[in-house]
């Protein structure tokens, strides 16, 4: 379990500047860009990532799919779609473990070894913020015991409480 929790980082900032290997990004289903930290990896990314993510045929929420990362500090961009909270009866929280599942899936089909992650889904799409910091940690721990390829995940969050709820996460998910 010390091994496991070495591999997680827990920061608080922007994604944009990450060195990571791969970012994710938490997209919509048309993969065209949108506001949040979807704009804010476009904006910082340039224009070339809306003319690759053109090319993709949109996304279905829970899958990923991954692009080059252009003027990005990291090498790849792996785009998600999140669930839109609607109450917690349309299998929310299967779809948001989907998504970092599969963002995991993709950055080991294209080798990478560090990934960052927003918290996908509690901007815009309005997942509480303590339930999907639980969900994500919990998803990313079991990923990364069944697969050594990955080496670390950073989970950069963007305030402070977002911080703070995944803080509890990991200590609740790695004394198990
Ligand atoms: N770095 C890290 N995290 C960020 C950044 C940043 N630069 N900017 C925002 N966040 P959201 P969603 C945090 O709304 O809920 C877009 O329009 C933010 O504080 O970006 O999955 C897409 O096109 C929050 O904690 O994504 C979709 O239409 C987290 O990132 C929709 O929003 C996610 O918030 C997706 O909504």
């Amino acid at each position: 379990m010390k091994d496991l929790k070495s591999k997680i980082t827990l920061v608080t900032g922007d994604i944009t500047k990450e060195e990571s290997d791969a970012i994710v990004n938490a997209a919509n289903s048309t993969l065209l860009g949108g506001g949040g930290v979807d704009g804010a990896i476009h904006r910082a990314a340039g224009p070339e990532l809306l003319a690759e993510c053109a090319g993709l045929g949109g996304c279905i929420p829970g899958e990923a799919k991954t692009t080059s990362a252009y003027k990005l500090p990291a090498k790849f961009v792996i785009h998600t779609v999140g669930p839109i909270w609607r109450g917690g009866s349309y299998n929310e929280e299967g779809t948001l473990a989907n998504a970092y599942r599969n963002s995991l899936a993709e950055a080991v089909r294209v080798g990478a070894k560090t990934v960052a992650f927003p918290a996908i889904s509690t901007g815009v799409y309005r997942f509480p913020a303590d339930l999907a910091a639980d969900i994500a940690v919990r998803t990313i721990i079991l990923f990364l015991k069944q697969h050594n390829e990955i080496e670390e995940v950073r989970l950069v969050c963007f305030s402070n409480e977002s911080t703070e709820h995944h803080r509890k996460a990991l200590e609740k998910h790695l004394s198990l």
